[in-house]
């Protein structure tokens, strides 16, 4: 018989998220999948001024602010007619790689991890480093986070846990200290407020960019250190994720840090048949169909047929799965599939662990990317083209960039001066957007098929839905940004 299985809300994400799942002879059978909060963004910057979009969507997430502020300012500069200094791109570029890789180790520890270990372990560690013991303190004062014995397979080696739970602590102090480097250059965070159109407006001194350059040897050291061993590990214990939670297998990513001539990342799609092509603009969709507004954007909190805030992105008919791992899909990166080799896979396919190993593989180069543009950074020389702010710009600009979760496109027209239409391509919309003309979304199409754990005991289906956490939670889920 059918029975249905929610997780409402998915705690360790951002924004509101909603999955319901029908379960038939131990498989899921149907998903839906539903972002539960609008936002308005779109709606909130008409009649503005256009450069106040580099700030207003940075507000969008507490997550990943930055990478707003400059796919607006990208989409501002191709409205104004104004390229970035050279200094701009530069710091520009700093600022989303030290946020990229931060963002990545946050969600490898912070969310992702617990769904994976029994903290409680540690209470069983008889090693000599005396940072556990502290550990066991915060875990005594959280059981209900770090004591999760409800796991049917979490990781039974408590030697690993108990590094795994310092990697933990350690991820915290790292974040700070990557914040501190991050409002060196951009004037603050969250919401830099010097990212605007031309570049940033951040007077960099030496000692500021020496505060960054420490923040990122930080980083840097604690993703070779441990996070990308440490994501290894995870993938030794739970290799079958290797095979779970796989989307329809069609890749989309968005070129970035292109500013040393060879951009790190290129554009493109990868489709499940083997096809590779260009990314065009105006091959997406937004389709509304499921969602709760109509055509124009409008609020029908009750339209029929309707499940979700969120839009459906499409791509030439076709959802599409966005972030890291489709960043290496599309870009054929042949270090991360030697990576791959390691763990016996040999063809880069969607999954859990694929995108887990993903996200730590693209940090490391990221951050050995940074190191090599820094010295292009010149201390005597302009931070920004600044834009006319009496101009009155008619015509349409847009910014194509990339997020922590994925692919990332703003878009803005302006009639004399004034915003009239502004247009947001979310990373985590690619991925929880609903079903619409008979494809199914994309984190919906991942959850099909997957096998649930039989109920230990009547009543307590929690941990069925470890499997479905999982899986979501490799997406790296931002509803606030889906929304927007
Ligand atoms: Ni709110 Fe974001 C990233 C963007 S996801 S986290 O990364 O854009 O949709």
């Amino acid at each position: 018989m059918a029975k249905t299985l929610s997780l409402d809300p998915v705690t360790r994400i951002e924004g509101h998220l909603s999955i319901e799942t029908r379960v038939e002879g131990g498989k899921v059978t149907g998903a839906k999948v539903a972002g539960r909060m609008f936002r308005g963004f779109e709606q909130l910057l008409l009649g503005r001024h256009p450069v106040d979009a580099a700030r207003i969507t940075q507000r969008i997430c507490g997550i990943c602010h930055e990478v707003h502020g400059i796919a607006a300012s990208i989409a501002l500069e191709d409205l104004y007619g104004l390229p970035p200094t050279e200094n701009g791109h530069v710091l520009r570029d700093l600022i989303l790689g030290l946020h990229l890789a931060t963002d990545h180790i946050f969600h490898f520890y912070q969310l992702t991890l617990p769904d994976y270990l029994d903290f409680s372990l540690l209470r069983n560690y008889h090693g000599r480093d005396e940072r556990i013991a502290k550990l066991d303190r915060i875990i005594g004062s959280s059981p209900g986070t770090f004591g999760n014995q409800k796991i049917p397979d979490a990781l039974s080696n408590a030697e690993l846990t108990a590094e795994m739970a310092l990697g933990y602590t350690e991820a915290i102090t790292i974040r700070k200290t990557a914040g501190s480097g991050l409002a060196s250059l951009g004037g603050k965070v969250p919401f830099c407020h010097a990212i605007l159109p031309g570049g940033v407006t951040t007077g960099v001194s030496s000692d500021k960019l020496m505060n960054y350059v420490n923040a990122l040897e930080q980083v840097t050291d604690f993703v070779n250190r441990l996070y990308l061993p440490q994501a290894k590990a995870l993938a030794n214990h739970f290799p079958h994720y290797f095979a779970v939670g796989r989307s329809h297998g069609n890749f989309y990513g968005n070129g970035g840090f292109t500013l040393p001539g060879e951009p790190l990342f290129t554009a493109g799609v990868l489709y499940n048949d083997g096809r590779a092509e260009p990314f065009r603009m105006n091959t997406i969709a937004e389709l509304v169909d499921a969602t709760f507004l109509d055509d124009k954007g409008g609020i029908r909190p009750d339209k029929d047929g309707a499940y979700s805030w969120v839009k459906a992105l499409q791509y030439a008919g076709e959802p599409m799965e966005v972030g890291p791992l489709a960043r290496v899909a599309v870009n054929r990166d042949a270090g991360f599939v030697s990576l791959l080799k390691q763990f016996n896979q040999t063809v880069l396919r969607s999954s859990v662990m694929g995108r887990i190993l993903a996200r730590a593989y693209e940090a490391q180069k990221i951050c050995s990317h940074l190191e090599k543009i820094l010295p292009r950074f010149a201390l005597d020389q302009p931070t920004i083209n600044p834009p006319d702010m009496l101009a009155k710009p008619d015509g349409t600009g847009r910014g194509m960039s990339l997020a922590a979760r994925g692919a990332l496109n703003h878009e803005v027209t302006a009639r004399d001066g004034k915003v009239t239409g502004y247009r947001l391509q979310v990373p985590s919309a690619w991925n929880f957007g609903p079903t619409v003309n008979g494809r199914t979304g994309t984190v919906e199409q991942a959850l099909l098929g997957t096998p649930v754990q039989p109920l230990k005991k009547k009543g307590d289906t929690a941990n069925q839905s470890i499997e479905t956490g999982r899986i979501v939670r490799s997406f790296d889920p931002c509803l606030a940004c889906a929304i927007h």
